[in-house]
């Protein structure tokens, strides 16, 4: 279940360009940026889709995206906007099974999403 890339990039067994880590979050920059901006906020915990979270894991999704939050402004996007997305399952677009918010902004956004 930790096995993803993700997985390996939060136990630091594989290398990303991170830009955030604290000791339940880790973020780094998507590798095919759809955006200026484009960043994956992990959890360090392998939860593989959002439907495997649980109440308890509550408070992670909640640092996830103040995570997110702050990085947007550390990459100064935050005042424009930008976007914070979670794709489920192959139906939602997920292609790796470790939860992942993508933070994506630096360009106009169209609505909606394809
Ligand atoms: P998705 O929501 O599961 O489709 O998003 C996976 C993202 O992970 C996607 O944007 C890929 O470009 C990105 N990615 C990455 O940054 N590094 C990798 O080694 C792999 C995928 I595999």
């Amino acid at each position: 279940m930790s096995d993803t890339i993700f997985g390996k990039i939060a136990n630091a067994e594989v290398e990303a360009d991170l830009v955030y880590e604290d000791e339940a979050v880790v973020a780094f920059r998507d590798l095919h940026p759809q955006a200026p901006v484009h960043i994956l906020v992990i959890p360090r915990k392998p939860i593989p889709t959002l439907n495997d979270a649980e109440p308890d894991d509550a408070e992670l999704l909640g640092r996830l995206l103040l995570a997110a939050a702050k990085i947007a402004e550390q990459e100064g996007i935050a005042e424009h906007g930008y976007r914070t997305v979670i794709n489920c399952n192959a139906g939602g677009g997920q292609t790796v099974y470790h939860l992942h918010v993508h933070l994506i902004g630096g360009r106009a956004l169209q609505w909606p999403p394809g």
